[in-house]
């Protein structure tokens, strides 16, 4: 498929968690006249404990390289997990601009922000939680909890402590987190009179309306392997790569695909989010 610009971020290249075969299934189906790297695509911080560099990541280099050599335009926004490139504000290497920000300016003439969006990130390590712990992790840490309670009693330790309790308000914050990461990054672009921004960063995939504003993050290729892609007509998509693999064979492709305009409105929460909600925060 031929598209006017892909979006992605949050690669993590050096990782043993990059999926690097589906980023590659990916670009083999998606052509491009912009390619857009939207932070966090070689992971410099955990490379700094160890590399995990496979011939599949090498490839994944060469590709993008190799788009740039043939005309696209790419260009890379670094990320905190590659901000040592954020030095190289506006300097190209080898036909790649690195760019601290860019506003893309897309067919139908709507100006989103890109950046990577660790700026608008307060507790970062606390988003991990909200993919650990859904309810089924909540019953198991139920049922660890008393358990613990057992030793805790065997110990002859005084009162009550809940695991589950505890990590229930941790996944309270990570939930929190989400939205707080969302609202001031959207705060941010309507105070700059943008029509919406295109981020990465928190690896939750994300393409609606919040407002009049549009709030689009790329997702991750570590976990969910999800881009963003714009139709020649300037219309946004979100791609589940995992689900674009089978597409052509198997399965009809629109399933896989959702399109900007049947995008939830304001106030309704993602379904991973409302799960959350019912199962696991009640105060
Ligand atoms: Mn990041």
């Amino acid at each position: 498929m031929h598209v006017r610009s892909i979006f992605i971020s949050d690669v993590h290249l050096g990782t043993r968690a990059c999926q690097a075969d589906r980023l590659l299934d990916f670009l083999r189906d998606y052509e491009s006249e912009k390619l857009f790297l939207i932070g966090d695509i070689i992971d410099f911080w955990s490379m700094n404990r160890g590399i995990h560099w496979t011939p599949a990541q090498n490839t994944v280099v060469q590709k993008v390289l190799r788009r740039a050599r043939h005309g696209q335009q790419v260009m890379l926004i670094p990320g905190n997990h590659d901000e040592a490139m954020r030095e190289y504000d506006g300097v190209s290497f080898g036909d790649i601009l690195v760019r601290r920000e860019h506003i893309h300016v897309a067919a139908d003439g709507k100006r989103y922000l890109l950046l990577h969006g660790d700026e608008f990130d307060q507790v970062t390590r606390y988003h991990r939680w909200m993919a650990v712990i859904g309810d089924i992790g909540y019953n198991l840490l139920v049922r660890l909890n008393a358990s613990l309670s057992r030793l805790r009693r065997l110990l002859r330790r005084p009162g009550y402590w809940s695991l589950a309790g505890y990590a229930k308000s941790r996944v309270k914050r990570a939930v929190s987190f989400v939205f707080d990461f969302e609202d001031s990054v959207i705060r941010a672009v309507r105070e700059r009179g943008l029509d919406g921004v295109i981020c990465g960063h928190i690896h939750s995939a994300a393409l609606r309306r919040i407002g009049n504003l549009v709030y689009v993050n790329c997702g991750d290729w570590v976990d969910s392997c999800t881009a963003i892609v714009e139709h020649h007509d300037g219309r946004l998509e979100l791609v589940r790569a995992w689900q674009t693999a089978t597409a052509e064979t198997a399965v009809p492709a629109p399933a896989a695909l959702v399109a900007v305009s049947p995008a939830p409105t304001l106030g309704e929460l993602p379904e991973t989010a409302i799960a959350c909600n019912e199962g696991v925060i009640q105060g």
